[in-house]
């Protein structure tokens, strides 16, 4: 359950929060397919509540009615095409699987796909459940239950929301059905949402019965799906993360944590020569990491402090630092503009979601930030890719800020977070040749845009980061070499 299943020579998964099917069909096609990206996780794409009383709010999908395939952001129908197409395309699609729960008190009661449910009755027919499905007595998560007591984080309630218990056979049956009837559709995994409040043996009796990966898409024989558990661990709760490490990967909040604090200026760049395991880090192949999630990045799930586009130099920095290194399977987010920690994506007066719409830079309007398309973010997906599975080598840093380091022999990248010039002649392990910087430009047909390195036949090259330049970082690879 720990392999993504990438198509070869692809890495990095994005996450298109609230994006449409048939949208995320063409950015595979026109974009991440040809820029290298390895999968997609997509918004839960069963029927949710439809919560008017708060202008649609994003977190209504996080409330399932049912596990019909019909969302703001499509039908079964287009859902089947996208992943058709996306897998065409080489990118991976992993959905996001409320499985933990249903609706919270509603004022509200019917969903996207027009079916209803009684919440006070335990009702949802249309999958159907009934109260015996559910953990009983009803009881409610409080705060100091994180700390004490984990009977209750999984048997209670989530902010009120019904509380499904996945020990029950019916329960566990209609949870695998739905999440067969997605693999059946090419889907390659799952980002299992709120996994710390459901029992590792329950979860582990689902993913058992999961099928293997539909091989019409391209998957190989006996392939397991991917299954990233959210599991929020800063440490000294009642559950830790490495319970759910045996069964899967798991979300690693520390690596966020931690390069947000660094990039910010808070944590020397030095002290990441050890970055990893060493940190309190999971082990490398059971880390989900990622600088910011959909909660985090607007206050949700105990965020705060988190780098967000909000901050673009310093997140820049912390991505790139995070896709450069070797350590864990990174995931980026992709978001749409907000003020307000509650607001939906972009809609019409129908409530219909808009489609972003594409500038001719590249760039995406219509309210969406597109954080896939920034070239400093792209680009180091490319980096990565090229950088293969090669591992660290020939660290360089100035005692403080200023750090650089190889991959290899294909890849070097080097980042100044001091406020005076980065200048030094250092060795980048890569083959004599002029290299393009691809943080400060594209190279386009043949020629650079951005900076341009010249590596001697020693594998040394003069390497220059000005204090004030709109980017902290310079890297290059093999490949685009000009
Ligand atoms: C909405 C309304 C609620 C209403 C409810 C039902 O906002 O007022 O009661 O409907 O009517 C999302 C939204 C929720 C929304 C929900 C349903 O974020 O606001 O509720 O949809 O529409 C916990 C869980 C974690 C969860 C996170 C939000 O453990 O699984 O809360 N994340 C996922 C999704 C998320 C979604 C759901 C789950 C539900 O990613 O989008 O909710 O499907 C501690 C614990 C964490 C806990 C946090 C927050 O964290 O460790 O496990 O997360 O508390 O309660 C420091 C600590 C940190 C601590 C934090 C906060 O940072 O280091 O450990 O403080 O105390």
């Amino acid at each position: 359950y720990k392999n993504p299943y990438y198509a070869p020579g692809r890495s990095v998964n994005v996450h298109l929060f609230e994006w449409k099917w048939n949208d995320i069909a063409d950015e595979c096609e026109r974009f991440l397919g040809p820029k290298g990206f390895g999968g997609i996780q997509i918004s839960p794409p069963n029927e949710n509540v439809v919560l008017r009383t708060y202008n649609r709010p994003w977190w209504e999908r996080y409330q399932p009615i049912s596990y019909v395939l019909v969302t703001r952001s499509g039908n079964e129908q287009q859902f089947a095409d996208m992943v058709q197409r996306c897998n065409a395309a080489g990118v991976r699609i992993y959905v996001d699987a409320v499985i933990n729960h249903m609706t919270g008190e509603p004022p509200e009661n019917y969903g996207t796909a027009g079916n209803s449910a009684s919440y006070k009755d335990w009702s949802y027919p249309a999958v159907p459940y009934s109260a015996e499905d559910f953990n009983w007595p009803q009881c409610g998560i409080d705060g100091m239950d994180y700390v004490n007591n984990a009977s209750r984080v999984r048997n209670c309630e989530l902010v009120g929301l019904k509380d499904l218990n996945q020990g029950h056979e019916h329960t566990r049956k209609r949870i695998v059905d739905f999440m067969n009837k997605l693999i059946d559709l090419g889907v390659a995994g799952f980002r299992i949402d709120a996994a710390k409040h459901m029992w590792p043996n329950d979860l582990r009796i689902i993913y058992d019965r999961l099928n293997n990966l539909n091989r019409a898409h391209g998957f190989p024989s006996n392939a397991r799906p991917y299954i990233y558990q959210e599991v929020i661990d800063y440490g000294g709760e009642a559950i830790s993360r490495n319970e759910y490490t045996p069964i899967g990967a798991v979300t690693e909040f520390l690596a966020g944590s931690e390069l947000s604090n660094a990039f910010r200026g808070n944590n020397q760049l030095k002290w990441l020569s050890s970055w990893g395991p060493q940190w309190g880090l999971l082990s490398h192949g059971d880390a989900l990491t990622f600088i910011e999630n959909h909660d985090n990045e607007r206050g949700h799930g105990g965020g705060g402090g988190i780098l967000t586009y909000k901050e673009p130099r310093q997140y820049k920095g912390a991505i790139a630092f995070l896709l450069a290194h070797p350590y864990g399977e990174p995931q980026i987010m992709s978001s749409f503009d907000f003020w307000d920690s509650e607001t939906g994506p972009p809609m019409d007066r129908d409530e219909n979601i808009i489609s972003p719409s594409i500038n001719s830079d590249g760039t995406c309007g219509n309210g969406w930030i597109c954080q896939h398309r920034w070239r400093q973010i792209y680009a180091m997906v490319g980096f990565r890719n090229a950088a293969g599975t090669t591992g660290l080598n020939n660290w360089w840093d100035n005692g403080s800020n200023q750090i650089a380091y190889c991959r290899g022999g294909n890849a070097f990248i080097a980042f100044n977070n001091d406020n005076w010039d980065f200048n030094q002649n250092l060795q980048t392990c890569l083959p004599a040749g002029t290299y393009c910087d691809v943080i400060s430009g594209d190279k386009v047909n043949n020629s650079c845009r951005g900076k341009m390195v010249r590596v001697g036949n020693n594998g040394f090259a003069q390497i220059f980061i000005g204090a004030n330049e709109n980017d902290m970082m310079l890297a290059i690879h093999v490949g685009p070499e000009v």
